[in-house]
């Protein structure tokens, strides 16, 4: 049985949702070709927008903006530009709750995830880099650092606000100019971004914003007046990326899939371990590509740790993102749901266990309830590929050396996260994993100091931190 819900109407007045939106390009709001695109509630299915496809043309206008912007911006002394990005920091803060009930009506996700994580991350990352602007000869990346010139960044729909804080904060502190585009489900954050750019008085150019689908992002990668590209996205679309700039002068980043392990000893707190399973895979309803999708657990405890973790799962609420209640939102699009719906089939015809608590969904939208699978082997597909999704496979391990064997057995390697008390297993499973980011007694944490990134299939380069600052910069690789 599904159950209708009203959307909280208070919240949803606090933003002001256009019918339709141009491209930034050049600091204006400009039309583009004339083709568009719908972006929707996926929590109600309701059209919110109709938003500019940017073509070939359109990102071309866009990338000519950059350029010339360009000149003015990297000459313009790292102290005055950094006034720029406090700036934008603190118009974030201010139009804090505007953008985190943008973001959870776009996107699905929570109220109380995009108003405690997304935006504060956000505005962080812009506060972040712009203590770094005018100290960039101090970072330990040569004594004379000088930008790229125009970046080329490719978001996806997961963390639409805070994925464009991740892209376009060093790359300005830095001294580069951006072409941006957001995910085709997702792109009313980076647009109501686009405004905070204007009330910043930020000089045109500096940020452009093209909206669209794939294509889109293929044409602003491809162009050849584009000196750097980042991506955050899927493996598949980020080797394609990697052949198109290949042969090119183009440095690249790319930030792409994971398939997490959380590993839990049995000298583990189990009820604090049980609290970052549940934040690792249901966070952002398991829509992270660092998400602890991979829960190996040592045999002994397993049971209980289990039970405990099912008594959990039955609390978690389910429904209205805009209800500040509510734990799981909605599936970001019908085509991601279609994608979880098809894994976790291929989970019960492999032979594994499906869990899930006493769940109602909404009857419009596109929901998926927290899952847990059990009885799931290595070579499983709910073990080896990524779902995206509120899907959790439990495998479990007897020895430290299994679980690093079976963590590391994955051609990806972004994040990992250990459970334990003993400080001295915490540092020799840090050694261990092939991971970009390994998590001691918690999961999910980000914060702009840190360097973020993956190894193996997970991608290359780093965001956050120091060493963010390195792909913007001329002849830094770390
Ligand atoms: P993708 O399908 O790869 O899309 C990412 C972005 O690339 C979107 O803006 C997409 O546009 C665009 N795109 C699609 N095809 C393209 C092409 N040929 N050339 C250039 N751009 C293209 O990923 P997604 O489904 O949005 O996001 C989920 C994936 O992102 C997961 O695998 C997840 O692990 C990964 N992710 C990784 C990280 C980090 S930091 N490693 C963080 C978040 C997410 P459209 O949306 O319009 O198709």
């Amino acid at each position: 049985m599904g159950f209708e819900y009203a959307p909280a109407p208070e919240s949803r007045s606090i933003v002001d949702i256009k019918p339709s939106y141009g491209l930034f390009i050049g600091g204006e709001f400009v039309e583009g070709s004339g083709a568009s695109f719908k972006t929707i509630n996926p929590a109600t299915e309701e059209t919110l927008a109709e938003v500019a496809q940017a073509d070939e043309a359109d990102v071309d206008r866009a990338v000519r903006a950059a350029r010339q912007a360009f000149r003015g911006w990297s000459r313009m002394p790292g102290s005055e530009r950094a006034k720029y990005l406090f700036r934008i920091a603190r118009i974030i803060q201010e139009r804090g709750r505007e953008l985190a009930v943008l973001e959870t009506i776009d996107n699905g996700k929570p109220i109380k995830e995009s108003r405690d994580v997304d935006v504060p991350t956000a505005a962080a990352h812009f506060f972040y880099y712009a203590g770094w602007a005018d100290k960039l000869e101090h970072a330990g990346l040569g004594a004379n650092p000088q930008p790229l010139g125009v970046a080329g960044q490719v978001i996806p729909w997961n963390f639409p606000l805070m994925m464009l804080a991740w892209k376009i904060a060093p790359a300005l502190a830095c001294g580069n100019t951006v072409v941006l585009k957001p995910a085709e489900t997702t792109p009313l954050s980076a647009l109501l971004f686009a405004e905070i750019c204007q009330q910043a008085d930020l000089p045109p150019g500096v940020v452009n914003i093209v909206t669209g689908a794939g294509a889109t992002g293929q044409a602003l990668v491809a162009h050849p007046d584009v000196d750097k590209v980042a991506f955050t996205g899927s493996t598949a679309v980020g080797k394609q990326i990697a052949r198109t700039v290949a042969g090119t002068n183009k440095k690249v980043t790319l930030e792409l899939g994971g398939k997490a392990a959380n590993i839990v000893f049995d000298d583990a707190a189990i009820d604090q371990a049980v609290e970052g399973i549940v934040g690792g895979i249901f966070f952002n309803q398991g829509h992270v590509c660092c998400a602890g999708s991979r829960l190996l657990v040592q045999e002994s405890i397993a049971e209980e740790l289990l039970g405990r973790l099912k008594r959990r799962m039955g609390t978690l609420r389910l429904g209205d993102p805009l209800d500040k209640n509510t734990d799981i939102g909605a599936i970001n699009s019908a085509e991601q749901l279609a994608r979880i719906t098809e894994l976790a089939g291929a989970g019960d015809d492999e032979g594994a266990e499906r869990w899930s608590p006493a769940c109602e969904l909404p009857t419009s939208g596109f929901w998926f309830p927290p899952t847990v699978f059990t009885g799931v082997t290595q070579a499983h597909r709910i073990a080896r590929e990524e779902v995206f999704g509120p899907v959790l496979s439990v495998l479990t391990f007897r020895t430290p050396a299994e679980a690093v064997e079976k963590a590391n057995n994955t051609p990806f390697g972004l994040s990992a996260g250990v459970w334990t008390e003993k400080g001295s297993r915490i540092l020799h499973m840090a050694d261990k994993l092939r991971a970009g980011v390994v998590w001691a007694n918690t999961f999910n944490k980000f914060d702009p100091a840190s360097p973020f990134g993956g190894y193996k299939e997970s991608g290359y380069g780093r965001e956050g931190g120091r060493q963010g600052l390195a792909s913007y910069l001329q002849g830094e690789d770390l």
